[in-house]
């Protein structure tokens, strides 16, 4: 079998479904990173996938994936009691209601101070400036101090926090640049750990005073009773932070859903009956963002009679189960009232992952994007603004992706 790496890489998004079209229903088998490879998709293939006894991460991930977005060393690599154990850092870090509420009230804050100075300018892209308020959130909320210059700052932040997660899965200079970003916070985040454990801040958080997750990260103590590494230790706040800031490619999708369905403003304006939380399910639903994961058998297993061997890459196609017709009616008609009055079912919307959180690899920032993305939509509906003349077009061969303008907003007030 041909492997499929290229192709993966220039179609992006559309190269999945495609091939799963070609080859009609049931698992796709096909060749990726030179290894033998099934893309399964599905309530019950979720369950399974994220079962440890049929898919494993250490070793799963290539260099240039860890190199850019996740971080070598980091909690999406490992498996069994050592992933449980630091995994609980994170869950209780951002599954944590009160601290959601706090992070989401300081997006809030940072949304009217920014929108205030949109109203003096000609053109604001959308992309650039969420991105620097929810960093600025996320560095206050997590304990990164933003130096002398704040603005600065975060602005320089926000800027390596997206191109790492921009250039994983492209071999082009926007690969090349999220290794130097990555690099860069890598080396400013280890030197504050050092900073925190050296002034005593590594010790256990009194109980009135929660630790900051810099300070619970620099205090964390893995499986085997060890700190982190200070190397280690960056890649895990940047794993805290990181993904906070990608929230920003689904709130310009949310700019882009109420451009293309204006009689939807209304609604989320006003947010009543839970409309902004079941607007942002179906944001997640819609647009790509994910395209699938990915993981290891560890020996000879069965997933409904098909054999997979030892070491074929088993993937999960989220994009691919987000717009499944057996599971979703109309699945590219963009419809909120889908998830009005209703939660989806733990393995049925997937945009982040399936299973459990604190057990297995389920993103456990879940909560928090449905919580910033709650704040801001109906922030965005009530603000009043222009859409000039521009190309909004979202490539489904670029991953990510997104409005390739990053949505312009003009004539705002
Ligand atoms: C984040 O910053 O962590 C949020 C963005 C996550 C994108 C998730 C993409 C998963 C890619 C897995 C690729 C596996 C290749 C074999």
């Amino acid at each position: 079998m041909v492997d499929n790496t290229l192709p993966f890489l220039t179609q992006g998004y559309a190269w999945l479904p495609d091939l799963s079209r070609r080859k009609g229903p049931g698992p796709v088998r096909t060749r990726l990173l030179g290894k033998p490879a099934i893309a399964l998709r599905g309530p019950a293939a979720v369950a399974f996938f994220y079962d440890e006894n049929h898919v494993r991460r250490r070793t799963a991930l290539p260099e240039p994936v860890l190199s850019t977005l996740f971080g070598k060393g980091a909690v999406h690599t490992l498996d069994g009691p050592e992933h449980r154990r630091r995994k609980a850092l994170f869950v209780s870090l951002l599954k944590d209601a009160s601290g959601v509420a706090m992070l989401a009230r300081l997006v809030a804050e940072e949304w009217e101070r920014s929108s205030k100075e949109w109203t003096g300018r000609p053109q604001v892209t959308l992309f650039d400036e969420v991105s620097v308020l929810i960093t600025r959130a996320v560095c206050a909320w997590a304990g990164v101090p933003l130096g002398d210059r704040p603005d600065d700052e975060a602005r320089r932040t926000a800027r390596d926090l997206v191109a790492m997660v921009d250039g994983f899965a492209t071999a082009g200079p926007r690969h090349w640049q999220a290794r130097r970003a990555r690099r860069r916070q890598e080396k400013r985040l280890a030197r504050l750990v050092e900073e925190i454990r050296s002034a005593g801040g590594d010790a256990p958080a009194d109980s009135d005073r929660p630790a900051s997750a810099v300070q619970a990260v620099a205090a964390h103590r893995d499986a085997d009773g060890e700190l982190l590494d200070p190397h280690t230790a960056a890649v895990e706040i940047l794993n805290v932070i990181r993904p906070t800031a990608a929230i920003t490619w689904y709130a310009v999708f949310g700019a882009h859903a109420l451009h293309r369905n204006p009689g939807l403003r209304e609604r989320l304006a006003t947010d009543s009956e839970g409309y902004a939380r079941a607007f942002a399910h179906e944001l997640r639903r819609f647009y790509p963002f994910a395209p699938f994961v990915a993981g290891l058998a560890p020996d000879d297993v069965q997933w409904r009679g098909e054999a997979i061997p030892e070491g074929t890459l088993v993937l999960l196609d989220l994009y691919g189960q987000n717009h499944d017709p057996e599971l979703w009616h109309d699945p590219y008609m963009f419809d909120p009232d889908r998830f009005l009055g209703r939660e989806p079912g733990r393995d049925e919307l997937v945009p982040q992952g399936g299973g459990e959180a604190a057990e297995g690899h389920r993103c456990p920032g879940e909560d928090i994007t449905l919580a910033v993305l709650s704040t801001l939509l109906p922030r965005l509906a009530r603000l009043q603004y222009q859409v000039p003349e521009q190309d909004l077009r979202i490539p489904l061969s670029r991953m990510p992706t997104g409005p390739r303008s990053g949505f312009v907003i003009s004539e705002v007030h």
